[in-house]
């Protein structure tokens, strides 16, 4: 069983991880700063589901299932602080969740897009300084995005392929073609990361994960184990704003043609990859890429099932296609290898079908919660012109 230190643990994954991980016997380490809650509540919303704050969550996780998860509040931005995390607790595994993930928030203006690239950025360069000073050996587990590739005419491979130019031939890191400041932040973490395994021999994992939906696993077992749920314009993701504004009769929101792709995976499977990937470390020096998607879906074909799902639960479900805000191809090629996590035993549990059922049927209980912030669902961050203010902050 291994030790591992969880950056981020209060988010929808971080949280969902730390059961998970716990229940299979690991030692679990949170650290986080509360600021997805704080940028969450800046663009007017708040998690669907009610969740506690960090302290409810750790002694029920101690109550209902013995978990002892023990946590430090601070931000990855402050060196002293890891310092002290890493030095005290000298993880196996350091999973890096901890970063703002959303596209929409690092395109509202000059501050937000300063604020995701310095957060994202600069912190992970802290992480890998302090484990190069206090855990050497231990493999980080550093959450990317298939985000990073964009939509290149050409089939996407794990990380890295082969390519030969003017007679000769070399393998090399695959092209980023990033969509966002949020995923260019990415682009320079899986940068800075091989250059860190490469020149101190440090092993990382480097997972690009599609889009997560969902709004349980197995180890939540009652409300006050929930996860944080987004559905506002920002930090919800497209399966799970749709989910949410079917219970409140919310016309779901496809963007521009609806005929994008991406590729898509439910938490529970997303759970199973993390663990795969906690569970079966590299070699020391190595950096890896994992391609973490179960399937690959066109956001209007997905409207159209969520609509569907509705109709058993007595909802319906009606589809408002919105000019797209973002700056992205509609109509695109997308081809994804994804068989890394495959030969370690990745197998998906669920889908997507039984999961949009259990997700309305989640979100029917706090339909009110939804309904009361309402006025967040409506798209008003455009790539275009940068302007939106949700009334931040900053340098
Ligand atoms: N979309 C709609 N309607 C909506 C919301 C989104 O049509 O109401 C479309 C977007 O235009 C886009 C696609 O759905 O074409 C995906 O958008 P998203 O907001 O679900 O996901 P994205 O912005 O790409 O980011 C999310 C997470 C991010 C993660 C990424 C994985 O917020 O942290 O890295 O998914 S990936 O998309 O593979 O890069």
């Amino acid at each position: 069983m291994s030790k591992v230190l969880i950056c981020g643990i209060d988010g929808y994954l971080g949280w969902t991880l730390a059961l998970h991980l716990s229940s299979r016997g690991h030692e679990v380490i949170g650290l986080d700063n509360f600021e997805r809650r704080k940028n969450v509540e800046e663009v007017g919303s708040w998690s669907a589901t009610p969740i506690s704050d960090i302290n409810e969550r750790l002694k029920s996780a101690k109550s209902r299932h013995g978990y002892e998860i023990s946590f430090a509040e601070g931000s990855t931005l402050d060196y002293g602080f890891l310092s002290k995390v890493m030095g005290k607790s000298h993880p196996d595994v350091v999973v890096h969740l901890a970063e703002q993930p959303s596209a929409p928030f690092s395109m509202a203006d000059r501050e937000h897009a300063f604020y995701t690239q310095q957060n994202n950025v600069l912190g992970t360069l802290n992480l890998l300084f302090a484990m190069k000073e206090y855990a050497p050996k231990s493999h980080l587990v550093k959450l990317g995005t298939m985000g990073e590739y964009g939509t290149p005419n050409i089939a996407i491979p794990e990380g890295f392929f082969e390519v030969e130019y003017r007679g000769r031939k070399d393998w090399m890191p695959f092209p980023r073609q990033p969509g966002s400041f949020y995923h260019l932040t990415k682009v320079h973490d899986s940068a800075n990361v091989m250059f860190a395994c490469k020149v101190w021999g440090l092993s990382s994992t480097d997972i690009m994960q599609g889009v997560v939906y969902g709004t349980r696993t197995d180890d939540i077992d009652d409300d006050s184990l929930l996860t944080r749920f987004d559905f506002d314009e920002a930090f919800g993701t497209a399966i799970n704003r749709y989910c949410a504004q079917a219970v409140i009769g919310y016309p779901l929101t496809p963007y521009g043609s609806g005929r994008q792709k991406r590729a898509f995976i439910a938490l529970v499977d997303s759970m199973q990859c993390l663990t795969l990937a906690v569970e079966n470390p590299p070699k020391q020096g190595e950096y890896r890429v994992f391609n973490q998607i179960d399937e690959v879906y066109g956001v209007y074909e997905l409207a159209e099932q969520v609509k569907r799902a509705g109709r058993p639960l007595g909802l319906d479900v009606g589809i408002q296609a919105l000019a797209d805000p973002r700056f992205e191809s509609q109509e695109h090629f997308y081809e994804v290898d994804h068989d890394n996590l495959r030969k370690l035993g990745f197998r998906p549990t669920h889908t997507l079908e039984d999961e949009l059922d259990i997700m309305l049927r989640d979100l029917l209980r706090f339909k009110d919660r939804i309904d009361a912030k309402r006025d967040a669902i409506a798209p008003r961050t455009t790539w275009k012109d940068g302007k939106s203010k949700p009334g931040r902050r900053m340098v």
